[in-house]
């Protein structure tokens, strides 16, 4: 048996793949009954990286049914399959919101438990990785860790120059100015 948990952001709020609060996280885990015989009740579960939670409802399955995961407080995406043949695959789909993330979190991570009557417990795979049964892995923005930017020495020496040419503008606009009052007072007259 084998599961593949593959990631993507469904909503991409800064637009480079990277995760921050308020994206969403949509994955599809294909299992795949590798092994020579018919599995028998099959239990896929998903636990979810603690700062993502499941958006209820989203849970999809093309083979048996969801468990768990479209009901009100579910939180960890469950799906049943009776029995799969030999080669057979099944597609489960579900997508999770990213919560407020701690500065310095580098990625989100979750991975699938296949349970099986017939069949050793395995875990999922991330496709991305060429490591076997690994966490599917989600990288989070650096835009959460640096929210502030801050002046730099060079930036307040460029200040202090714009400030000093916005001086230098007001000096000398000053007696056109008094020039242009005077000229349409003229105007008036
Ligand atoms: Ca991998
Ligand atoms: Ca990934």
């Amino acid at each position: 048996m084998s599961g593949e948990l593959q990631d993507a952001l469904a909503h991409d709020i800064l637009g480079n793949g990277l995760a921050v609060a308020g994206d969403d996280v949509a994955y599809t885990l294909t299992v795949t009954n590798a092994g020579g015989a018919t599995a028998l009740g099959m239990v896929v579960a998903t636990p979810l990286d603690r700062y993502l939670t499941l958006d209820v409802g989203s849970v999809s399955t093309t083979a048996g049914i969801v468990a768990a995961g479209n009901a009100a407080g579910d939180g960890v995406p469950s799906v049943q399959v009776a029995s799969l043949a030999p080669g057979a695959s099944f597609i489960i789909r579900f997508t999770a919101s990213v919560g407020a993330l701690p500065a310095g979190l580098r990625i989100l991570s979750s991975q699938a438990t296949i349970t099986g009557a017939n069949l050793s417990p395995t875990v999922s795979d991330d496709p991305d990785t060429p490591e076997p049964l690994d966490p599917t892995t989600t990288p989070v923005g650096a835009a959460q860790v640096q929210a502030i930017p801050t002046l730099g020495s060079w930036g307040l020496g460029a200040l202090v120059l714009l400030l000093g040419a916005a001086c230098m503008l007001r000096l000398r606009g000053r007696p056109g100015g008094g020039a242009v009052g005077a000229g349409s007072g003229a105007g008036a007259a």
